[in-house]
């Protein structure tokens, strides 16, 4: 059975267990990170160097790095619209999940520190403005992006949407002036009708 490591509020581990609902595989969980400490401990620093959040064991295979998760078992149970085998539409869906890695997740982070991790009094107002502009032009090409189909990949949901939806949930619940992205906010609908999704992201609280 799958070894998850990670607390359920990490936007990282989130991508794990929705993947995994969604591919209808068990696991077991072990809580670490944050006041679950554990990342710190030899033994955790031996299956990952990084002392983050998500690690899973699946037999004898260790891995961290929680995209690269979300496409290991993908690959391993998906099949079909999950992980399609067609080279140029899964590079196309790649692309988005190294996109949300590089692009959105360190844009939108100083908005939920700013916002979630730090007391009123003590937040840098000009840092999060900053953070939500470039959020939202992010948000912009997605919005460009989806125009005209559902998911990412097209009709059905794929390795590239599920990295994207803890920041897409994020974006649309914390507190802050957003512009209208109708494509982007129909597809978050679309994501939260999805069990899976109201089980390991949406119905967590935001921390
Ligand atoms: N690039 C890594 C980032 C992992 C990461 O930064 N995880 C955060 C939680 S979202 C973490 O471990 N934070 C420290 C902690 O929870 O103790 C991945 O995608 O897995």
């Amino acid at each position: 059975m799958v070894k998850v490591y990670g607390r359920i509020t990490s936007s990282n581990v989130m991508k794990v267990l929705w993947t995994l609902s969604e591919l209808g595989v068990d696991y077991d969980r072990v809580d670490a990170g944050m006041a679950y400490g554990v990342v710190d401990t030899p033994e955790y620093r031996a299956m990952n160097p990084n002392g983050r959040v998500p690690t899973i064991q699946d037999g004898d295979l260790i891995l961290w790095e929680s995209n690269a998760i979300v496409r290991y078992l993908a690959a391993k149970h998906g099949g079909g619209a999950l992980w399609p085998s067609d080279l140029a539409h899964r590079a196309d869906l790649d692309r988005w999940m190294d996109w949300q890695q590089t692009t959105l997740n360190p844009a939108f982070t100083p908005v939920f520190w700013g916002l979630v991790r730090t007391a009123p009094e003590d937040r840098n107002h000009d840092t999060i403005k900053a953070a939500v502009g470039a959020s939202c032009n992010a948000m912009a090409m997605l919005e460009h992006r989806l125009k005209g189909q559902k998911w990412l990949g097209g009709d059905a949901l794929s390795i590239a949407d599920i990295p994207l939806g803890p920041n897409v949930h994020r974006f649309f619940n914390l507190d802050f002036e957003r512009p209208n992205l109708p494509n982007v906010r129909a597809w978050y609908d679309r994501m939260c009708e999805r069990p899976a999704f109201q089980q390991h992201v949406s119905g967590i609280p935001i921390e």
